[in-house]
């Protein structure tokens, strides 16, 4: 019955295979050659997790399902690119698109379709099994730490920037996992976390300066990676010896943590928003260099990141040396750049930024905006930005809320108050962790 000279276009992610996709990719070979429209990660990325496989794994399934003529990436969320690039005859969708927030993508691809002359074919949604479902279900297994560990880079490159915020416990774990909004039709959520040494050492009411131990810090970090399936950034502050930073990158691995960052500095150190209030000692770049190296020697996963952070612009040296410190770094082999600064007008990062990418347009830039905090995620990208890491968020803003309510108690010399005005119902704080109810 197949018309060989129509093409039907079919746009899917085709992540998990359900008998839903096998029955539209039948339903559609019927009125002509099927060209699968395969969202790319980057496509993906712009509205939801990325996908458990990545593109090329994608393709490799769906092109040796039967029923399928060939497939083409589809690197936009809206089909209306595509539609108008290929010019098919038909288009094929199921019809769950008619309502929620897909509603735009139909409208819009109705119209280019009438005006390229095409059809659009909508067939029932087969009930009782959906992706979305199947991904749920998956999702509550949780994570393995192979996954988690490569998901950072895969990010990275399908995202315009990566959003990562700071998380010390299993409750801001929780946060930084299921938070999400939906701004203009655009649903947006934190794909990853960052362990901070500053909430760490804060919340046990140490100073940041290296005094939590190594292993102390992951034991708490393993209530972050039980609930949740994102990738971690983890502060690893100087990395300590050479001798020690070899095993702090296996133990990191092994827990399927993304990346560490350790920062360029030697001696006691301090927390960087210090500036130069505190003695801020930088080491040479032959010794950091050798510090980069002997990590990235020690890793044995292919994906595991060491970043190196600069601390040049937070000890008062100039854009230049940090500069000069960011290639001498990556030719040592870091997997990254950060840089830091404490200025309030951002305009010492954006150079660096700048001039790192005439001469470097791949390494990856994270930033630190917790003093020039005006600037947005877009403009952060647009100076060739990342990774954005909200550092401290988390605690500092929990801080003030309890305080506030310890104060609150003393005053009135009862609680009501302070519940009524600062705490959450009781009814809430029972239902919040998922799985409380048997
Ligand atoms: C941290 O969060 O511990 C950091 C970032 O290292 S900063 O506090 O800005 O130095
Ligand atoms: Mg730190």
């Amino acid at each position: 019955m197949a018309k060989k000279n129509k093409t039907v276009y079919l746009g899917m992610i085709g992540d998990i295979m359900h008998p839903g996709l096998i029955n539209i990719i039948n339903e559609g070979a019927k009125y002509g050659d099927l060209m699968i429209g395969l969202f790319t990660d980057k496509a993906i990325a712009t509205h939801k997790r990325l996908p458990y496989l990545n593109y090329e794994q994608r393709k490799n399934v769906i092109e040796n399902i039967k029923g399928v003529s060939c497939i083409v990436p589809q690197d936009d969320w809206n089909y209306v690119p595509n539609l108008i690039k290929y010019k098919p005859d038909f288009m094929i969708h199921g019809d769950d698109w008619k309502e929620g927030p897909s509603k735009y993508l139909r409208e819009q691809a109705f119209k280019v379709m009438e005006e390229i002359g095409g059809k659009i074919i909508e067939i029932p949604y087969t009930k009782g099994i959906s992706a979305s479902g199947l991904k749920e279900t998956i999702d509550s297994l949780g994570v393995t730490p192979q996954a988690r560990l490569s998901s950072l880079h895969r990010l990275i490159s399908a995202k315009p920037i990566v959003r990562i915020i700071e998380s010390h416990n299993g409750l801001t774990g929780l946060i930084a996992e299921h938070t999400s909004v939906d701004v203009n039709g655009q649903h947006k959520e934190f794909d990853g976390m960052w362990a901070s040494s500053l909430t760490d050492s804060t919340s046990k009411g140490k100073p940041d300066i290296e005094a939590v131990d190594l292993t102390t810090r992951l034991h708490d970090l393993n209530d972050t990676l039980e609930v949740t399936t994102k990738p971690v950034i983890f502060d690893g502050d100087t990395g300590g010896k050479n001798e020690h930073f070899i095993f702090t990158v296996r133990t990191l691995e092994r827990l399927g943590i993304s990346a560490v960052i350790i920062e360029d500095k030697v001696g006691l150190k301090q927390n960087s928003l210090f500036g130069t209030d505190a003695v801020q000692t930088q080491d040479t770049i032959e010794g950091f260099c050798s510090k980069i190296k002997a990590g990235k020697n020690a890793q044995i996963t292919r994906d595991f990141m060491v970043i190196a952070r600069i601390e040049s612009l937070i000890a008062g040296k100039p854009v230049e040396d940090a500069l000069e410190r960011a290639f001498a770094y990556v030719a040592a082999g870091a997997d990254g750049i950060m840089i830091h600064s404490r200025n309030k007008d951002g305009q010492d990062i954006k150079e660096f930024c700048l001039r790192f990418r005439q001469k470097d347009d791949h390494t990856p830039i994270v930033a630190v905006p917790t003093t020039y905090n005006q600037f947005t995620e877009e403009e952060l990208a647009s100076w060739g930005i990342n990774v954005v890491i909200y550092a401290n968020h988390m605690l500092r803003s929990a801080y003030p809320a309890m305080v506030k309510c310890a104060k609150r108690i003393l005053e009135t010399s009862r609680s009501l108050e302070a519940s009524d005005e600062y705490c959450m119902p009781i009814k809430e704080i029972l239902n919040l962790i998922p799985g409380t109810k048997q």
